[in-house]
């Protein structure tokens, strides 16, 4: 199976994405830059995502995911072994989604 492939930077919100990635045991590479500024100007990031920012995680199918609690979501579900999130059914499920959700809109931005 192809890989996946990031779109980030270290420090960034795509840091959290290659520890699920790591943790799944996926097979990944990663395309961006080493300082967090410059991301904002590789075209590589726009083609992908067009307002240019990261994390970007293309698919090995080549779809293209965004925003960086519904890539963490996504993943935690397909791959369940990992133990990365309470599956649907389970009682912390909503604690967990509630959290995802507000880290990601309410504290992220203040980074
Ligand atoms: N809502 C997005 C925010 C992503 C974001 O702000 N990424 C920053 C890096 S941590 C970025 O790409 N900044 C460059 C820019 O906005 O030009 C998410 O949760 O993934």
């Amino acid at each position: 199976m192809e890989g996946y492939v990031v779109y980030g930077s270290p420090g960034s919100g795509s840091v959290p994405v290659e520890a699920a990635l790591t943790l799944i045991g996926a097979r990944y590479r990663v395309i961006g830059e080493t300082v967090l500024r410059d991301v904002a100007c590789n075209p590589d990031v726009f083609k992908v995502n067009p307002p240019g920012q990261v994390p970007a995680l293309v698919l090995p199918g080549g779809e293209v995911m965004t925003e960086s609690a519904a890539i963490l979501i996504w993943l935690a579900d397909q791959y369940p072994h990992a133990l990365l999130a309470p599956p649907p059914a389970d009682k912390r499920r909503p604690a967990f989604l509630r959290w995802m959700a507000y880290i990601s809109s309410a504290i992220y931005g203040l980074a």
